[in-house]
C-alpha cells in the first residue's frame, strides 16, 4: 500500500492517525487550524471569568473559579502540545492569534457583567463545550483525541460548578433569581452560536467529516445541545429567551428558533463587544512574559552547551 491508501485505510478502519503517519498536507494544516483554534479560545476563554476572581462572593467560591481558569490554562496548552506534534510553532500560534490571523470561539467576546455569568458560563458555555468536544474524543488524529479524553474531564466539573452555583442564586433572593435570568438571557444564543454556521454554510464541515476529525454537523449538535438544555433551564426555574422553543413530538427533539448568524460573522470577523479588550489583554501578556522564554531559552542553550 502506498502512503494514501494506508491513510485512507486507517480513517476507514476508524483507527488513529499518529505524528509519525504520513497524512495529506490539507489534513495536516485543518488539524492545525481547528486545534490552534481551540487552543486559542481556551486561553483566551480565562478572561471573561478570570475578571471575577478578585470579585468572588466567598473564599470557596473564589477557590472553585481559580481551579477553572487553571483547568482552561492547562487545556490551552495541551492543545498547544497537540499542535505541535503535526509541526506547528507555538510561538508562530501566539503571534498569528494576537494578529487576528487564527480565530478563537465567539464566545468568548462578550462581557461578563455579574457573578451570575460565572454560572451561566459554566452552564451553558461548558455544556456546548462538553456536547461539542465529546464526540472529538473520537477524533481521528491521536494526539488530539487523546486530549479531548482528559479535557472533557474537566469540562464536566465546570458545568457542574456552573449549575450548583445558579442553584444556590435561584433559591436566594428576587434580585440573585433576577442576575440569574438576565445572564441566561445574555448568553443564551450566543451560546448556540458556539456550535458554528449552519451546515448549509459550514465550509469545512464536509472534509472534516470524510476525514473523521468532526463526527457530528454543527448542527446536529447544536440541536443535541438545546434538547440537553431546556429541561435544565426548567429544574433551574429558568426561561430560555427563545419564544419558538417547543417540544416537537413527531422530530423527537425541541424546535427552537434561529440565531442571529449576522451576529456571529460581526463577531468572529473581530467586531464583537469585547474582541480588541481581549487580544490586547493577550498581547499584553505575552509580551510581559517575553523575559521569561528568553532566559528559559539562554538556560536551555547554556546547559546543552555545558553537556557537549
Ligand atoms: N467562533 O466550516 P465551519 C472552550 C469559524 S470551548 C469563532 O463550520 P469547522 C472551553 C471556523 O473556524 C470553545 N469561529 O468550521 C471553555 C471557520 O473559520 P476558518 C472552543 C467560528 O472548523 C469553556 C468558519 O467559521 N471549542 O474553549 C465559530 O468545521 C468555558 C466556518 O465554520 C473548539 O474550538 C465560532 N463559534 O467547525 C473555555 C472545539 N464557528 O477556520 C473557557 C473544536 C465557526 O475556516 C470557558 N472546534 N467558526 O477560518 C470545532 O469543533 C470546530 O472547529 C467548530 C467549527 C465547530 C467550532
Amino acid at each position: 500500500m502506498n502512503d494514501e491508501q494506508t491513510f485512507a485505510d486507517t480513517i476507514a478502519k476508524d483507527q488513529r492517525v499518529e505524528p509519525r503517519d504520513w497524512m495529506p498536507e490539507a489534513y495536516r494544516r485543518t488539524m492545525i487550524r481547528q486545534v490552534a483554534q481551540h487552543a486559542h479560545s481556551e486561553i483566551i476563554g480565562m478572561q471573561p471569568e478570570g475578571e471575577w476572581i478578585t470579585r468572588a462572593p466567598s473564599l470557596r467560591r473564589k477557590a472553585i473559579l481559580l481551579a477553572k481558569v487553571q483547568d482552561e490554562a492547562g487545556h490551552g496548552l495541551y492543545l498547544y502540545s497537540a499542535a505541535e506534534t503535526l509541526g506547528a510553532d507555538r510561538g508562530d500560534l501566539t503571534r498569528r492569534l494576537i494578529e487576528g490571523r487564527q480565530k478563537y470561539s465567539s464566545i468568548f467576546n462578550y462581557p461578563t457583567l455579574s457573578f451570575a455569568d460565572v454560572g451561566v458560563i459554566g452552564w451553558l458555555v461548558d455544556g456546548a463545550a462538553i456536547c461539542n468536544q465529546v464526540p472529538l474524543c473520537r477524533s481521528s488524529y491521536g494526539p488530539y483525541g487523546r486530549a479531548m479524553i482528559r479535557i472533557c474531564k474537566e469540562e464536566s466539573f465546570h458545568q457542574r460548578q456552573g449549575y450548583e452555583l445558579l442553584m444556590t442564586m435561584m433559591g436566594g433572593t428576587p434580585a440573585q433569581r433576577e442576575m440569574v435570568q438576565d445572564a441566561v438571557d445574555r448568553w443564551w444564543w450566543p451560546s448556540l452560536m458556539m456550535f458554528g454556521p449552519p451546515d448549509d454554510q459550514s465550509p469545512n464541515s464536509a472534509q472534516s467529516m470524510a476525514w473523521k476529525i468532526k463526527r457530528h454537523s454543527n448542527d446536529e449538535l447544536r440541536q443535541r445541545f438545546v434538547d440537553m438544555s431546556v429541561p435544565q433551564a426548567e429544574a433551574l426555574g429558568v426561561t430560555l429567551p427563545d419564544p419558538e422553543l417547543s417540544w416537537n413530538a413527531e422530530r423527537g427533539h425541541y424546535d427552537f428558533g434561529t440565531p442571529d448568524w449576522d451576529e456571529l460573522k460581526r463577531v468572529i470577523s473581530g467586531d464583537g463587544p469585547c474582541n480588541a479588550q481581549r487580544i490586547a489583554h493577550r498581547r499584553k501578556a505575552d509580551e510581559d512574559g517575553a523575559w521569561v522564554r528568553e532566559a528559559a531559552a539562554a538556560h536551555a542553550a547554556r546547559k546543552a552547551g555545558t553537556r557537549s
